[in-house]
């Protein structure tokens, strides 16, 4: 009996929400040299980039083990190892989401006043329940908003140290539009943001899958331009205290919440999200205690 409990207590070796394998790859002409390497898609969305600078919506992931470049007629298949689902449970219906290295022009550099998207490169993305039939999602791009914003605590161009980082599982809500941002302040952007790390969402409701093992993203032929991918990651549901993403909410996520205590900028200790680390938030880690969301 205690074995089993044992055994039910344990996270599963090595589960987090991030792509795990890359099963295909195909390079395409003309994509960024250097920006060949697959596995860069995989784990987690870069946070830290060249120089040690902050990932920020000025400041995208640009070095050549951070993202992988498509190329005209590029294809690239991952694979997680545990599956990704149309969880209703998952913030505004979004179940997926890809960071590629999109950002925003500064209107007022270096203050961080949000003008246009650039390096939004498109791409096409595909999902599939088994990793051979594959369902097209529509008006998708891979590589486009929301630019990736690694950390809640550091301004737009600052380098390490930063504490506190943002929740690459929480999508933006689909009603914010990108114009809503132009011409917004850094303070405006965060707050817009919400805590979130930015990438594109997808519902899995719009491929009519109930899950997911498998995504696929290419590149027309004819493309002009060339998609970046950073990663893919599996969004977690809405009050999860899995904290550090390990799926099993144990002593790890408990001793998280209690070193942010207090804290009003955290990320996913802040699990009812509703702006601080408090006692809600321990309740929520002591009711979900030992499950594996
Ligand atoms: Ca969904
Ligand atoms: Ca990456
Ligand atoms: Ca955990
Ligand atoms: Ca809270």
């Amino acid at each position: 009996m205690l074995h089993t409990l044992l055994i039910i207590a344990l996270p599963m070796l090595g589960a987090d929400p991030w792509a795990d394998t890359v099963v295909e790859w195909s390079v395409g002409a003309g994509g960024s040299p250097g920006y060949d390497d697959p596995t860069s898609a995989l784990g987690e969305p870069t946070r830290i980039t060249v120089d040690n600078e902050l990932v920020t919506p000025f400041v995208p992931a640009w070095g050549m083990d951070e993202i992988v470049s498509l190329g005209a007629g590029g294809s690239l298949v991952l694979r997680f190892d545990e599956p990704v689902l149309d969880d209703p449970g998952n913030p505004h219906g979004i179940d997926l989401l890809l960071f590629g290295n999109a950002g925003f022009t500064d209107m007022a550099y270096p203050g961080g006043v949000a003008g246009g998207l650039f390096g939004s490169d498109g791409g096409q993305v595909e999902v599939s329940i088994d990793g051979e039939t594959w369902i097209e999602l529509q008006g998708c791009p891979a590589d486009g908003a929301w630019p990736t914003l690694g950390w809640l605590d550091g301004g737009p161009y600052d380098q390490v140290p930063a504490l506190q980082p943002s929740d690459c599982t929480w999508p933006l809500s689909p009603d914010i539009l990108v114009e809503d941002i132009i011409g917004q302040d850094w303070n405006t952007l965060l707050d817009l943001y919400g805590g979130s790390g930015g990438g594109t969402g997808i519902d899995l409701a719009d491929a009519g899958l109930g899950s997911i093992c498998c995504i696929r993203i290419s590149n027309a032929p004819d493309a002009f331009f060339s998609p970046e991918l950073d990663a893919a990651v599996d969004v977690s549901p809405i009050e999860s205290a899995d904290v550090n993403l390990d799926r099993v909410v144990n002593v790890i996520d408990l001793l998280a919440v209690i070193s942010s205590w207090g804290s009003i900028d955290a990320g996913r200790e802040d699990i009812d999200r509703d702006g601080q680390v408090a006692v809600p938030d321990l309740l929520l880690v002591i009711a979900q205690w030992g499950e594996t969301p």
